[in-house]
């Protein structure tokens, strides 16, 4: 495993290290202050979809412990903090009304972030839609574009000018297969043609947001968040090697493509042929408005097989948790296939680490697996950035154990321990490490004037 010095001197001084949580996985308090119900609530209660039958009633309970987290991230001595706004929380029905006492929440929030040195980075949609909105068919309907609008220049309104980042959409992908196509994910649909319209209307609402956020004057960073693979063939076969370019045009440039190019590609709208999107005069320019980050979830790399689906037996390298293979190597390769495929702008990771065991003695969890999982994907940014990527930050994956959507509780994404039956946090081994790369990182920076 690489150590921590060697790992800071990959890093430039402006280079800017973060923790990341999403509302629904961490916050609780789904029926109080006013909140709206979102499609992860009415999910959960679906018998059979969640492994351990659990639910975000209750989750970390971070809405009634904000300040205590807000210590727990200082104590990390990060730089920025990413995290989500319920979109229930602060607009119930998703359109009309305004929640005062959710609003209040994130104005706590952020306050808190700035008061304690820390950048907020907001998300506006990490998949908890309300379900007021999909009871008139959520992303599959062109309104709710419209409705992300009024909600994002709502948020711009009430916090904007404290904000260092706002991301439209967290992994577009996810809503749409997952959500929609495969219907493993709220809202639990499976149609390949609604999965194919909800990804082009949260791209459009993408492009909406940044052109009605930039209008008012916003001064924030703005921005979009996907998660990809490294895509790769099972087998040197040519009949491997196209299918893993088909798989990688489907799971990476159906989202990169419009947005850095504006067009979708073409062999996936040829392979859909009657699925294909509908797409009005115009939506392309809108989606392509230029942005002034780009974010990127990286887990695992991605086997593809002309055959059919590759069985686990079929992954040689070790694997996390989730059981997703453990490969840093594919993240440097995508970060490099990325910078030469499109005009990347600032580029961060905004999400990257692992569901791992935890053994733990006397209450402390020694979880060097995770650490040499963010090592070594650290390190793989580092040579990205060297071999010119325009690589801005990383953020882990998560500040602390949290509902881990359809696997419930049970795995653990955590640099932070939460007990849920006493739901008190303590630090692992990672948060530990983690907090000293970061000290080291920065003593290499220059004093500020
Ligand atoms: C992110 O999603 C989410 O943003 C975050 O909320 C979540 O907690 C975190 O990751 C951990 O899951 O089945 O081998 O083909 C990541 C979603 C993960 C979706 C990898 C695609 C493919 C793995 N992606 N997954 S595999």
């Amino acid at each position: 495993m690489p150590n921590t010095n060697d790992l800071t001197r990959l890093f430039p001084p402006d280079f800017v290290w973060g923790v990341a949580t999403s509302a629904f996985q961490i916050e609780g308090a789904a029926f109080e202050d006013g909140k709206g119900e979102s499609i992860w609530d009415r999910f959960c209660r679906v018998p059979g979809v969640i492994a351990d039958a659990s639910n975000g009633d209750v989750a970390c309970d971070h809405y009634h412990r904000l300040d205590p987290d807000l210590d727990l991230i200082a104590g990390l001595g990060v730089d920025l903090y990413r995290f989500s706004v319920s979109w229930p929380r602060v607009q119930p029905l998703g359109e009309g009304a305004w929640n005062e006492k959710g609003l209040a929440f994130y104005d706590r929030l952020v306050d808190g972030l700035l008061a304690r040195g820390l950048a907020p980075h907001l998300t506006l949609n990490h998949w908890d839609l309300p379900q007021a909105l999909q009871d008139k068919g959520g992303w599959a309907s062109r309104d709710t574009a419209h409705r992300f609008v009024d909600y994002a220049l709502g948020i711009q309104r009430r916090l904007g000018d404290r904000l260092a980042a706002i991301t439209t959409h967290n992994e577009p992908w996810v809503v749409a297969v997952l959500g929609n196509e495969e219907g493993t994910f709220a809202p639990g649909i499976q149609s390949r043609r609604t999965a194919i319209q909800v990804a082009h209307h949260l791209l459009l609402s993408h492009g909406l947001v940044l052109r009605a956020l930039r209008a008012e004057g916003a001064t924030a960073k703005l921005g979009i968040v996907l998660n990809m693979a490294w895509t790769m063939p099972l087998t040197d076969s040519a009949a491997d090697q196209a299918k893993a370019r088909l798989d990688d045009a489907r799971g990476r440039r159906w989202y990169a493509d419009p947005l850095f190019k504006g067009a979708y590609p073409a062999e996936v709208l040829a392979e859909l042929g009657a699925d294909a999107p509908v797409v009005e005069a115009g939506d392309l320019a809108v989606i392509a408005t230029p942005m002034d980050y780009i974010g990127i979830n990286y887990y695992s790399r991605a086997l593809s097989s002309a055959a059919g689906p590759v069985e686990a037996k079929d992954k040689p390298y070790p694997k996390t948790d989730m059981g997703w293979e453990i490969y840093p190597e594919g993240l440097y390769e995508l970060l490099m296939t990325m910078h030469r495929e499109y005009a990347l702008p600032p580029t961060y990771i905004t999400e990257n680490g692992g569901a791992f065991p935890d053994p733990t003695t006397d209450g402390h969890v020694h979880d060097a697996d995770r650490i040499d999982y963010l090592a070594t994907h650290i390190a793989a940014v580092g040579r990205a950035l060297a071999a010119g990527v325009p690589m801005a930050g990383y953020m882990v994956w998560s500040l602390m154990d949290n509902f881990e959507w359809s696997s419930g509780y049970a795995k653990r994404f955590g640099i932070v321990h939460v007990d849920y039956a006493t739901l008190a946090r303590t630090p692992k081994d990672s948060a530990l490490w983690y907090r000293d790369l970061v000290a080291a990182s920065r003593a290499l920076r220059p004093a500020r004037p």
